[in-house]
């Protein structure tokens, strides 16, 4: 073959391998709206999409140091799909008290877990004692929540384990426990078995559907990271309403 064949033969390999390319990849549709799923809720109640600050993106694309298991949510880089909540839906969690299973963490001061400060640089997170641990916000008051969001650490792709979210009537969870999520698929952190799929932790945090379910503590509990055996909180933000 000569040379410019040869070249001839790579161009056409190259339109075609991009022709291929553009028929796999399309722009996918944007995410449907996805309601709450509070069994209480009238059928002609109004909902409205949940209005959430995000910080600042630190990375883009899907981590590629991340490995695909059928325990983990495939990774979508589009916007989160508007969550649709009772009108009236406020911030419960702004600078309310914060308790955690490590009470002296090694880095930041856990009234960081309320502050608003959702960013991802370093300064802007929590860190507690490997293994499991637990984050825990006192909303003041009992109250109906519609949603919980955690942030552990967005500037680089990571899975934090044994993801797990329950709200309780006491301070000690005895009273009226709920689970409203739990991804701890072995029951490694002895809670139960977990049915939700872990997930990459990105700038956009975790949405945790609270169906609105009334109560005044609310506790995120992880078990280290796929990088490391630490356990990271930026924020959890509680949206809800308070009880009438
Ligand atoms: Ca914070």
């Amino acid at each position: 073959m000569n040379k410019k064949r040869a070249s001839i033969m790579a161009a056409a390999a190259l339109a075609a391998g991009l022709a291929a390319l553009a028929q796999t990849n399309p722009p996918l549709p944007p995410l449907p709206p996805v309601k709450t799923a509070d069994p209480n809720l009238p059928p002609d109640a109004k909902l409205v999409p949940l209005a959430v600050k995000l910080p600042k993106p630190l990375f883009e694309g899907t981590p590629k140091n991340i490995k695909p298991a059928p325990t983990l949510e495939k990774y979508d880089e589009r916007p989160r799909p508007p969550f649709m909540v009772p009108e009236g839906c406020v911030v419960l969690s702004l600078n309310k008290k914060v308790t955690s299973s490590d009470p002296e963490p090694i880095i930041g001061e856990l009234r960081q877990v309320t502050d608003g400060d959702k960013e991802g640089s370093d300064g802007s997170y929590v860190e507690l004692a490997p293994g499991k641990q637990w984050v825990q916000v006192d909303l003041g008051a009992p109250a109906a929540i519609y949603a919980v969001i955690v942030w552990h650490y967005h500037a680089q792709g990571r899975v934090y384990h044994d993801v797990v979210v329950q709200v309780a009537d006491d301070a000690d969870f005895i009273e009226n426990v709920r689970t409203l999520y739990n991804n701890d698929f072995d029951n490694s952190s002895g809670l139960g078995i977990g049915k939700d799929l872990e997930y990459i932790d990105d700038s956009r945090g975790r949405l945790i559907d609270g169906k609105g379910e009334k109560a005044r503590y609310v506790r995120c509990y992880s078990r280290g990271n796929t990088s490391n055996d630490m356990n990271h909180y930026i924020e959890v933000e509680v949206h809800g309403k308070p009880a009438q």
